[in-house]
């Protein structure tokens, strides 16, 4: 069967009005539900003098109070349930950067989303029942491993439950159990492509034909290097803890933004300092409100991830509006004398140099009150071994390189091959030791 013409698929091309019928419809039900049994809602919602019966239109989303995820830290563990936890059948969290993780609960029917919404990115990756997935994302109370999990079984292609490290045990099931799919972070896999090259099985003898990365940003630079250097289609999957897990997004074959899953995930763009509602194409905060989860509904989610709609009808034919893919969040920027620096655009700049591995490190240190950044990079075996002048020559065209992207003159620190940390989950690419640099007077 054709991918595009599965019944499963169908809201993927649902006419525009009808979807923003069903939409208003989702979300007049998701606010009355968390009216009547989310206190911390009802409150914010009384506060506004609001009423669930004043949801006329989709336009009336922008009077609803937004969610951010100190409330979730605040009525830790459970506060924000919208069920008794007889119904809850399952728990996942995400360790959050300070202190306490964030905790969310799904009931079964909320599994059913969430094993639809990940067996229809699959397909839209590509994939179908004759696939055979390595599903190396951690499983455990991070979402990712059981989200694709359950895509996968729901989708009828064959799931291999690897988790994530143990990278000589990928590359046996890699190599010997007829893997087509594989998804896990970005990082885990630019780690394993270097473990099958350093065996020297040649990477074209793998039948494996498609990738489905997510969970962290990563570059188009990144992107081209994973599909040279594995001969896979490279397709960016999107998602978040407090949402449902992956399969809030993906990227179709065309590889030109990440469709929203828009009749379950309502998104809007807001200015990340004013909260205000940013037209189509605006490069904002992402916000999204859920139409269909039971027992973790949120509503106008603050996700801190940095991205804008995309004007226009993807050429795929499907009607699901895109995002641009998430370079950054409003909480990774970091300014360096007086200039804004994310991360994404130092991995661009640095791989847009040849002879340099996707491996670095930018290090935050601070002087004189000031924050210093420093980029460390690993170079190819074959670039360690030659002469100290042309170490230092690829050393000034990587800061050049820096500098025409960010307009910053940053150090650069060459690391021999296998020094830089690797991660079988989310990158560390930021080590910030701006708190070690505390001047004493
Ligand atoms: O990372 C869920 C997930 C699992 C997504 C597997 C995709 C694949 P959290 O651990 O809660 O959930 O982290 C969510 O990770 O707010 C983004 O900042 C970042 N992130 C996730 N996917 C992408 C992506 C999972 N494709 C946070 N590109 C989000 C850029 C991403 N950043």
């Amino acid at each position: 069967m054709k991918h595009d013409l599965r019944p499963e698929c169908a809201s993927d091309y649902m006419d525009p009005d009808a979807l923003r019928a069903l939409q208003l419809a989702r979300l007049q039900e998701t606010v009355r539900r968390c009216h009547e049994r989310v206190p911390l809602f009802r409150q914010r919602m009384d506060k506004r003098g609001l009423a669930p019966d004043d949801i006329h239109s989709l336009d009336d989303l922008a009077r609803l109070p937004f969610t951010d995820k100190n409330d979730l830290r605040d009525t830790y563990p459970y506060g924000l349930f919208a069920e008794p936890m007889s119904n809850i059948v399952r728990i996942h969290a995400s360790s959050g950067t300070t202190g306490k993780p964030i905790v969310v609960g799904y009931t079964r029917e909320d599994l059913g989303v969430w094993s639809e919404v990940m067996m229809r990115s699959f397909i839209m990756a590509g994939m179908d029942e004759h696939d055979v997935l390595q599903n190396a994302y951690g499983y455990g109370l991070f979402t990712g491993g059981l989200g694709a999990h359950g895509g996968s079984e729901r989708l009828g292609s064959t799931v291999i439950p690897i988790s994530g490290g143990n990278s000589e045990r990928q590359m046996l099931v890699l190599k010997d159990f007829g893997v087509t799919a594989i998804c896990c972070t970005p990082s885990y896999f630019i780690h394993l492509i270097e473990h099958i090259k350093e065996t020297g099985v040649p990477l074209s003898e793998l039948k494996l034909r498609v990738g489905i990365f997510g969970a962290e940003p990563w570059s188009d630079a990144m992107r081209a290097y994973i599909q040279r250097e594995a001969g896979i289609r490279a397709h960016d999957i999107y998602g978040l803890t407090e949402i449902i897990g992956p399969g809030v997004g993906i990227e179709c074959r065309e590889q030109n933004g990440l469709h929203i899953f828009e009749d379950h995930f309502l998104m809007e763009i807001v200015d990340p300092d004013t909260g205000a509602v940013l037209p189509d194409g605006a490069e904002g905060e992402l916000v999204i409100t859920t139409l269909t989860k039971k027992a973790f509904p949120m509503v106008r989610y603050r996700t801190h991830d940095i991205t804008a709609i995309m004007p226009g009808r993807c050429a795929c034919g499907r009607t699901l509006r895109r995002i641009r893919r998430i370079r950054s969040r409003c909480d990774d920027m970091m300014i360096i004398r007086g200039v804004n620096v994310f991360p994404s655009q130092i991995e661009a700049a640095l791989l847009s140099v040849e002879s340099t591995l996707p491996h670095y490190q930018i290090i935050l240190t601070r002087k004189g009150g000031l924050d210093q950044m420093e980029v460390r990079v690993e170079v190819t075996k074959e670039m360690f071994g030659d002469r100290v002048s042309e170490l230092e020559a690829m050393r000034k065209r990587l800061a050049h390189a820096i500098e025409h992207t960010t307009g910053l003159r940053i150090p650069v620190i060459l690391a021999e091959p296998h020094t830089i940390a690797r991660s079988e989950g989310k990158a560390k690419r930021v080590i910030d030791r701006r708190a070690e640099c505390a001047e004493i007077p």
